[in-house]
């Protein structure tokens, strides 16, 4: 990952451009009464239950109701786009679905195959339903690649998943989008 202090957004411009439109959406981080489906992989599980615990702590600290998160397992992260489908169309109306697995080279022979179908069905079910469909699915090329993406800390994909989960639902929540 390449970042640097010009890559960065720098959050004083919002200001600035806000006098400049109409419309201006920025995404804030409350998910206050905000329904959430999460779809987890057993297939290098260990990775994935790292990738929740911090998804569901961010959802919690930004305010979602425990009783407002819905957790399923698919076998692998073949199976992530189909389960993310089911959430996006459940009668429950959950705003927003989480894909949480990882897909490790080392592992497999069709790497490519799974990443990239995986990856391809979950930008399909967002584009098709209209759900937001996080892809919190990590595609390493190592064990320990997979390890430093899961840690501890600010990083984590599954608490940046939580947090892109809630900034699309409340985009998609406002006009010019709904009303
Ligand atoms: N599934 C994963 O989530 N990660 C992997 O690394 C992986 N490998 O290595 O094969 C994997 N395979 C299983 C796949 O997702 C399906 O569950 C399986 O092919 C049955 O459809």
């Amino acid at each position: 990952m390449t970042s640097s202090d010009e890559t960065v957004l720098d959050p004083t411009a919002h200001g600035e451009f806000r006098s400049r439109v109409g419309v201006y959406l920025d995404g804030p981080h409350d998910g206050t009464g905000m329904r959430i489906g999460i779809a987890c992989g057993r297939f290098n599980g260990g990775i994935s239950t790292r990738l929740l615990t911090h998804c569901l702590d961010a959802l919690q600290e930004a305010g979602v109701a425990s009783e407002d998160i819905a957790v399923a397992w698919a076998p692998g992260a073949f199976e992530l786009p189909l389960l993310a489908r089911a959430f996006a169309l459940s009668p429950e109306r959950y705003d927003a679905v989480i894909t949480l697995g990882a897909v490790i080279r080392g592992d497999t022979g069709h790497y490519e195959v799974v990443a990239g179908e995986c990856a391809r069905g979950v930008q399909d079910v967002q584009l098709s339903t209209g759900v937001p469909v996080v892809f919190g699915v990590l595609t390493t090329n190592t064990v320990e690649q997979a390890l430093e993406r899961s840690r501890n800390d600010a990083t984590n994909k599954g608490r940046e998943s939580a947090e892109t989960a809630i900034a699309m639902a409340h985009l998609l929540s406002h006009a010019p989008f709904a009303s």
